[in-house]
């Protein structure tokens, strides 16, 4: 693949998902060996399942978290930083992923629609905070008197995705859009390329390991392991 004229574009939006962060040794969740094959999504990912049985939800996430304070940012994560650094203010990430790797990579400008492993939040007040230690049921919240357990601050299924707003502003204000890694069967985001295409400004582009459930609504599309199509695309 030759690399991009990015200089082209004014207003870049980047969607991620899990493929981007496979390489660094974290799971995808519907891959052959994806975490929804290993447990139930119902039971871990939704507020019902998490009514039910709270500290088997906690002992997943805390897996997760442990994942997490291992992993390394790759090649994919350091090209889309480069990139912004490169166009400062042009790119914005907007990635589903729960992990840190885009941070550490060094993307500022970022939005984490399916929330943050590093963080917990109130099941009372709400209040969001800085927590990459595990949690339990008896895990309280800090600022409402001790009345309040603490949740995983992550979006579970039923649950509305986080500054749906500004992802929507930047959607249909972009020229160009960029997809890498993620299956497209989870709503809302599997929607954005359709709403792109509708605002009628962008190049949409599809970089995965395969193609994904709506790879026919890109312009552009690569396949192949993001450490290497994404460095290849973009620089
Ligand atoms: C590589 C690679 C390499 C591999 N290089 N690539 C019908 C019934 C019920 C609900 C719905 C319904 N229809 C629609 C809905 C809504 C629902 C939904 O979409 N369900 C579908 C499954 C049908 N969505 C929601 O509920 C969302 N909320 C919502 O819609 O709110 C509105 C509302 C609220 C209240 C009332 C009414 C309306 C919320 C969705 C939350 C998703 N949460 C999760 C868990 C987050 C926490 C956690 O991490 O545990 O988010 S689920 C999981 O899927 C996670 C991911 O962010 C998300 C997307 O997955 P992703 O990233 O695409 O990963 P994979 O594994 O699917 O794909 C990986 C891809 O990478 C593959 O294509 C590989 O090929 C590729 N790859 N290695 C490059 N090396």
């Amino acid at each position: 693949m030759r690399g991009h004229d990015m200089a082209r574009y004014q207003r870049i939006v980047i969607l991620t998902g899990a493929g981007i962060s496979a390489e660094s040794g974290l799971g995808t969740f519907r891959d052959k060996d994806g975490l929804w094959t290993k447990v139930n999504l119902e039971d871990v990912a939704t507020p019902q399942g998490f009514r039910r049985n709270p500290g088997m939800v906690h002992d997943f996430y805390n897996a997760r978290r442990q994942g997490l304070r291992a992993a390394k940012h790759n090649a994919a994560h350091a090209a889309l930083a480069r990139l912004e650094a490169e166009h400062p203010g042009q790119v914005l990430v907007v990635t589903q992923n729960v992990d840190n790797l885009h941070e550490q990579a060094g993307t500022t400008r970022l939005i984490h629609m399916h929330g943050e492993l590093a963080k917990a939040r109130c099941t009372d007040c709400t209040q969001i905070m800085a927590h990459l230690d595990d949690l339990d049921t008896r895990s309280l919240c800090p600022s409402c008197a001790a009345t309040g357990t603490l949740r995983p601050h992550v979006v579970w299924f039923g649950e509305m995705p986080l500054e749906m707003e500004a992802i929507e502003e930047a959607i249909e204000a972009c020229d160009l859009f960029v997809s890498i890694g993620t299956s497209g069967t989870v709503y809302p985001a599997a929607g954005f390329v359709a709403a792109v295409r509708r605002a009628g400004l962008a190049h949409t582009v599809e970089l995965n390991l395969e193609p994904s459930d709506g790879h026919s609504l890109f312009a552009e599309r690569h396949y192949g392991p993001a450490s290497v199509i994404v460095p290849a695309f973009v620089e």
